[in-house]
């Protein structure tokens, strides 16, 4: 078994939950904040049997989608002087960010 973390932007989360539950894949979700953008997105928690893995990647691949953001300007303190950072500033976000692990044991109890 293999434990996934997913982290796929909040408007991919519905569809992507979708899909793993319809392929019957149980997942946990999570709300979480990236932060680099400081944007809320959402962690799934996969449980999955290796042989599965591959479509659960595919899963991904299809579902959550790549879109551009923008970084704004934000003024930052640097000892009593305001400084700015320069923007705003685009970047790419997606489609998922995946984490896979081993799983030495999964027990219910
Ligand atoms: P954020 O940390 O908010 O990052 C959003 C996007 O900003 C990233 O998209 C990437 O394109 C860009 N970015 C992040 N850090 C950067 C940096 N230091 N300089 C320039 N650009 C940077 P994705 O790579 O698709 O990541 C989407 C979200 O996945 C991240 O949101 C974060 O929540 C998670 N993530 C990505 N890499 C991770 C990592 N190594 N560990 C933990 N979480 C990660």
């Amino acid at each position: 078994m293999k434990l996934i973390f997913a982290v796929v932007q909040t408007e991919d989360a519905e569809v992507c939950a979708d899909a793993l539950a319809g392929a019957g894949v149980p997942y946990t979700r999570f709300a979480s904040i990236g932060g680099f953008l400081a944007h809320e997105n959402v962690t799934l928690m996969l449980g999955v049997a290796e042989d599965r893995v591959e479509s659960v990647f595919e899963l991904f691949r299809e579902k959550a989608r790549q879109r551009t953001k923008t970084l704004q300007a934000a003024p930052v303190l640097a000892d009593t002087s305001a400084l700015l950072i320069p923007g705003p500033v685009e970047v790419q976000v997606g489609g998922a960010t995946l984490f896979i692990l081993p799983v030495e044991q999964f027990l219910r109890v």
